[in-house]
């Protein structure tokens, strides 16, 4: 907290210095209390300036996906309500969910700057070079039933998908269920998991992991970073995380209240605007089948409609989907 105080007072006063003394007044601490705490934010990546008969100044702020950082100018109610950051996880999902477990209230997030065990859907693995992305999981406890759950991945897709778009020029689009792609490459997965009782979900860990800075050479084949994408078209390089991640955030918040307000209608309206997967041949595989098809439609609970090349509609709720060139 007093960190946080001493930060908040720096940041207000960019371009001077703040005597040790007005710290000293502000915080309720001695001149050698405020000293640590500076080293604490030095640690922390805060370059401050420290000159004698002047006092402290603000030189830089650091990309990096801790609270003070989060919370800043973050405009939301519930989501990041508590923020808790990790240099190194094997899973913020796996975090977040034991988390959930102890009580942890909902909007509560956890950010990583690298994971050693990032997890995709079915025992998948999801590359987490350091400092290359975000990778946060949000603890959610909605009232729906446990058969729901893919709303909350197609919401949290749009939330994404908006938030990328209001940070970059990239005009990105969302494959079905959980990838948000430029160009036919991915630069975000998404992965929700729930604890439930049989007819309603006890809460909902959602998993995002969207590659900011990484390189291509860190990433599996297929995958991409924004990043690389803006550099590919002669823009930006270097992106802040923390910028991106507060704006994911924010769309998030905006989309979960929109749903409790008005329904799941407008959120598929929203996925439909930024899918272009309808009307396109899609390879399906589900339970070791694979087959061709086209998308027709999402339905109303968030599932996709192919229909076969017998003429038949068939609903997938889960399963990968392929767009065929
Ligand atoms: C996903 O699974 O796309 C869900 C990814 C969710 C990751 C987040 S990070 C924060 C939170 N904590 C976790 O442990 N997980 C969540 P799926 O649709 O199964 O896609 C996995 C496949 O995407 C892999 O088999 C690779 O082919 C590819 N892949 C792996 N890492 C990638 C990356 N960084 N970028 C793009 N594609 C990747």
């Amino acid at each position: 907290m007093l960190d946080e105080k001493i930060l908040n007072v720096l940041r207000h006063n960019r371009d001077s210095y703040v005597s040790g003394e007005e710290l000293c007044k502000l915080a309720g601490i001695s001149r050698a209390a405020i000293w640590k705490h500076i080293e604490k934010l030095r640690l922390e990546g805060y370059d401050i300036e420290a000159l004698p008969h002047l006092g402290y100044k603000l030189v830089a702020i650091p990309d990096s996906l801790i609270p003070s950082e989060i919370k800043w100018k973050l405009k939301t109610k519930v989501f990041g309500i508590n923020v808790v950051s990790y240099r190194k996880v094997d899973s913020t999902n796996n975090i977040a969910y034991e988390l959930a477990e102890k009580g942890m209230k909902e909007g509560t997030v956890i950010l990583a700057d690298e994971q050693l065990k990032g997890k995709g859907r079915h025992g998948r693995h999801w590359s987490s070079p350091s400092r290359g992305g975000i990778y946060m999981s949000c603890i959610l406890r909605p009232s729906i039933a446990p058969n729901q759950i893919s709303k909350i991945t197609l919401l949290a897709a749009i939330a994404v998908a908006q938030a990328i778009r209001d940070f970059s020029s990239l005009e990105v689009t969302i494959k079905w269920p959980n990838d948000i792609m430029m160009d036919r490459k991915k630069l975000c997965g998404i992965l929700t998991e729930m604890k439930a009782e049989q007819d309603s979900a006890d809460f909902v860990v959602l998993g995002i992991g969207i590659n900011v800075n990484s390189s291509i050479k860190h990433l599996p084949k297929g995958a991409s970073s924004i990043m690389e994408e803006l550099r590919h078209r002669g823009g930006k390089v270097n992106l802040s995380r923390v910028d991106l991640a507060r704006r994911v955030l924010e769309r998030l918040e905006e989309y979960y209240n929109l749903m409790k307000s008005e329904g799941f209608g407008p959120i598929i309206d929203i996925w439909k605007d930024l899918s272009v997967m309808i009307g396109s041949r899609v390879k399906v595989s589900l339970h070791g089948k694979t087959f061709e098809a086209l998308a027709h439609d999402i339905d109303p609970d968030g599932a996709l409609v192919v229909r076969t090349e017998s003429g038949v509609l068939e609903k997938i709720s889960s399963g990968d989907v392929a767009v065929i060139r």
